[in-house]
């Protein structure tokens, strides 16, 4: 594989014109302006290549999306058959088109058989938003109008915009613009950090009864759903103790708090189940979706609800006032029906759950378990996290773990490899495609950009 296309400009000149003219998410523009982004032109596979011809190898699937990695035929086919038959229509005003009706057909052939309707957006954030909405509007529908508390986790990640924000724990996002009234927030379960001398299934289940309390501090009357990550991504890929989501699911369901599972990083095979809770064997009322839906190559995301929710708004809540331009858009709803047909026909997901999600968790041990930097491997399927720890016996973490993680994430780009880093943690989640000898590929290159950290700390 070579870099088929010639740069039509140079480097520095899409440098200077993106920053005369662009606003990058999450980062000081001032400094990115100073250092001049990668600029990245090309994908096959599971490789990118930038503007210099430098290839690397995407352990991160673009932002945990391109699950049938990057240049798949069946795909652009796809979206270009529906651009021709019908580019644009609505969903309001009465109508409908066949793309949003098949995708529905095709996604719920998937879903566990209690859910039964979904609304479809351009974004996991916009899901999310959607979420608050219809959660309140169900209880308003129930004769409960007061019960509109969420309560989201410290950490969690659920979008950019205000609202989804405000769901999330980032503190930072929330200071950005402020926060949406009646949203509140308990601890995220991240054992190795915050377990002390507790097992992980005793702190499991103290991070899970945080929940109670809360509710009961609130008033279970007032409190209308809890969402979290099956497993929490953006904010760290924290994997829960096993106690965790059993104890979660028992409060919500005795205290009537709609359980609401934010599924667009787990969804579509991430952890070898069609969906992360399946994995995690718990069944929540609503899943938000995004990213693997479409396998990045175009925006959609989706709320996905529950029979009970979606009989509530059908059959007795009159006009649900919400919809967005493209709300099921159909040349995004060609390209998930595309994705799916993918995921199921070549059998990825069996794959990622029989064959090439244990074979890289085997790898990641067999390679760190000993590492003198790396203090506790977790992951199922194709994601996984290193944890860097400065002591292992008592799992001290290094002062500095971020800048040691950011490093050790600019090393990995020297490799020709791209993974990610939060706080002191190095996260991998490659498409689901990837073939033994990819994923041989990906831990020896975290090796060595893990090696060379170690060394620069003098630990190797
Ligand atoms: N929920 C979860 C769990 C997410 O991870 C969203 C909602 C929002 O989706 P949209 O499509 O609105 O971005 C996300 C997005 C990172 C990173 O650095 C993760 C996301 C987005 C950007 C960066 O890990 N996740």
């Amino acid at each position: 594989m070579t870099m088929p296309m010639t740069p039509r400009r140079t480097t520095a000149d899409y440098q200077a014109l993106d920053a005369a003219h662009h606003i990058h998410a999450f980062l000081d523009q001032k400094a990115l302006n100073a250092e001049g982004a990668r600029v990245i032109v090309k994908g096959e596979g599971l490789y990118l290549w930038d503007n210099d011809g430098q290839r690397y190898l995407d352990g991160m699937s673009g932002l945990w999306c391109t699950c049938l990695g990057y240049g798949r035929k069946d795909l652009n086919a796809a979206a270009a058959r529906q651009m021709e038959q019908l580019a644009y229509y609505n969903l309001f005003f009465h109508t409908t088109h066949p793309a949003v009706i098949e995708l529905s057909e095709l996604l719920f052939s998937l879903l566990p058989a209690h859910y039964s309707h979904a609304i479809y957006t351009n974004s996991g954030s916009e899901a999310n938003e959607a979420l608050i909405r219809t959660v309140r509007r169900f209880w308003q529908i129930q004769g409960q109008p007061q019960k509109k508390i969420m309560i989201g986790r410290w950490n969690g990640y659920h979008g950019s915009t205000l609202a989804s924000a405000a769901l999330g724990g980032m503190g930072f996002m929330h200071e950005m613009g402020g926060m949406i009234p009646d949203v509140a927030h308990i601890d995220e379960p991240y054992w190795y950090a915050q377990g002390g001398d507790l097992t992980p299934a005793e702190f499991g289940r103290r991070c899970a009864l945080q929940l109670e309390a809360k509710i009961l501090e609130l008033g279970a009357e007032n409190v209308a759903g809890f969402i979290a990550e099956p497993f929490q991504g953006a904010g760290g890929m924290i994997f829960p103790p096993e106690s965790y989501w059993p104890e979660i699911q028992r409060i919500c369901r005795q205290y009537d708090v709609l359980l609401c599972a934010d599924e667009v990083i787990g969804g579509f095979g991430r952890t070898g189940e069609w969906f992360a809770h399946q994995h995690f064997d718990f069944q929540p009322d609503t899943l938000t979706i995004a990213k693997g839906l479409t396998s990045g190559y175009i925006p959609m995301g989706g709320l996905v609800l529950s029979k009970r929710i979606a009989s509530a708004l059908v059959d007795e809540g009159g006009v649900f006032a919400h919809g967005l331009t493209y709300s099921g858009h159909p040349v995004a709803a060609a390209v998930a029906i595309a994705t799916l047909k993918a995921l199921r026909d070549e059998q990825i997901v069996t794959r990622v759950k029989t064959d090439t999600g244990p074979y890289l968790q085997m790898l990641l041990r067999e390679t760190f378990s000993e590492h003198p930097l790396v203090g506790d491997i977790q992951g199922v399927g194709l994601v996984a996290a290193l944890q860097f720890a400065e002591d292992k016996a008592s799992r001290k973490r290094f002062v500095n773990e971020g800048d040691i993680a950011w490093r050790c994430r600019t090393l990995g780009f020297e490799e020709g490899l791209i993974i990610r880093s939060t706080q002191g943690r190095m996260i991998m989640a490659p498409a689901l495609v990837a073939t033994h000898a990819e994923l041989d590929e990906l831990v020896d290159k975290t090796k060595r950009a893990v090696d060379r950290t170690a060394q620069e700390l003098g630990l190797l």
